[in-house]
């Protein structure tokens, strides 16, 4: 299913005067504080959000998975699911794959269709946590960090062929997520298992093209729960630095331990200059991949100030980030949830684009602590939606998506097309 221009502007129109009516409240108000609403609108429009292939099944839990009719099952449904995504929000156009999950066989034809949507490829993801069929050795107790050579040999040629996809699909960026840890304690050697990950990665980091990247992901537990091997962002840093200029930290929402200032890691990710992407999501306990902006939007706030300042005051040339959402769960409809997620990082990022640095600053130079938080309440307790849906606007995206995607009952044509007991691929 595709959507058409016409379909989407006919439910706008209904909407039209209402909006303009908002947009020109808001922007004459934030005029008032010298702030321009035009450059922020284009802000919103050219920020885009990769989709991650996994994302669009419906997820579960190891106690079951519930599904919701029309998933897709293969790829190329999956990026025609996103250019859905992309038709009403035009903020989501970007795939980021998983391979062994999402396989292009034919990836020429994979670009062709992506490219028809308005899709790139962003950073593909390696996947060593789980045996695929004919795979000679077994990650059970490892892969990169493991202690048999002959298993960090296969995991390392494994990510090399996820670079060698990458590169047949325009991806500039590699993505590796380690479940390497242990369960128990006196399972493994601590420094061992380190020094193998390090030099693993040193041996992926000498497969990267000029142009390419790669995104170190840490996480504080699970699947491993004793201790993981890349744990934390200091971990994370300090292999990316043993590796080069080319490898990066990536910051996952929901991989830190209960109420971690992650504000203060990107800051200070930033400011070393190797920061390289995100993975959006929230959660009220562990990794749970809860709908962005679901359960701490205020959090989600903070962070992109620390992202907007960053990006405003670019000390050690971070280069620009890679955003992606990993998300999904095992209620919602995947594309409303998407859609919401989408929404919540615009919002989060609007609000930050409206905070006051300069006035922050004097306020922080002057230990008025009480200004500062002022300060930047003022810009989270602003409702930017109405600079949201201009931008979508502006691009012939949906006024509101949700609605638009009720009234076009895209979920139903799904079904219609695809069958109701469909099961996707890959998680
Ligand atoms: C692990 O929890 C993770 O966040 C990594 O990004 C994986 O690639 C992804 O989830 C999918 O399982
Ligand atoms: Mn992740
Ligand atoms: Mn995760």
């Amino acid at each position: 299913m595709k959507l058409e221009l016409n379909q989407i502007q006919d439910l706008n129109k209904q909407k039209a005067a209402e909006q303009a009516e908002h947009f020109g409240f808001l922007k004459l108000a934030l005029d008032k504080k010298g702030i321009d609403a035009e450059a922020i609108v284009q802000k919103l429009a050219d920020f885009q959000v990769a989709i991650p292939s996994w994302a669009l099944g419906s997820g579960g839990t190891r106690f079951g998975r519930f599904s919701t009719g029309g998933q897709p099952v293969n790829l190329e449904q999956k990026i025609e699911d996103i250019g859905l995504l992309h038709a009403l929000t035009q903020t989501a156009g970007a795939v980021s794959l998983h391979i062994p999950w999402d396989i292009p066989t034919d990836p020429a034809a994979t670009k062709q269709l992506a490219d028809s949507h308005g899709i790139v490829f962003d950073a593909v993801n390696s996947n060593t946590f789980q045996d695929q069929e004919g795979q000679v050795e077994t990650y059970k107790y490892g892969s990169l960090a493991d202690r048999q050579t002959a298993v960090r040999e296969q995991a390392v040629a494994h990510n090399t062929e996820v670079i060698r996809y990458g590169k047949l699909l325009g991806s500039k960026s590699l993505t590796v997520w380690l479940a390497d840890g242990a369960s128990f304690p006196g399972q493994n050697n601590f420094r061992k298992s380190l020094q193998n990950t390090q030099r693993s990665l040193q041996e992926i980091y000498a497969e990267l093209p000029a142009d390419w990247r790669m995104f170190i992901e840490y996480k504080p537990y699970e699947p491993s729960f004793y201790s993981t091997v890349i744990q934390d962002w200091g971990t994370s840093l300090m292999l990316a630095e043993g590796c080069g200029e080319k490898a990066f930290c990536l910051v996952d929402l929901g991989h830190h331990l209960p109420n971690t200032n992650i504000e203060q890691i990107v800051a200070t990710l930033m400011m070393k200059g190797k920061l390289g992407g995100f993975h959006f999501n929230d959660s009220k306990y562990g990794d749970d991949d809860l709908t962005v902006g679901s359960i701490k939007p205020y959090q989600l706030f903070l962070i992109f100030n620390e992202l907007v300042y960053g990006m405003n005051h670019n000390e050690a040339n971070n280069p620009p980030l890679a955003w992606m959402i990993d998300a999904s769960h095992n209620i919602k409809d995947p594309l409303e949830d998407l859609i919401q997620s989408l929404e919540a990082i615009q919002l989060a990022y609007a609000q930050a684009l409206l905070v006051d640095t300069p006035a922050l600053e004097a306020a922080q130079a002057d230990n008025d602590v009480v200004l500062g938080q002022e300060l930047l309440q003022d810009a989270y307790r602003t409702d930017v939606r109405p600079l949201i849906r201009e931008a979508r606007l502006r691009r012939n995206g949906a006024l509101n998506p949700i609605t638009t995607y009720r009234s076009l009952q895209v979920r139903d044509h799904l079904i219609k097309e695809r069958g109701l007991k469909t099961v996707a691929t890959g998680l």
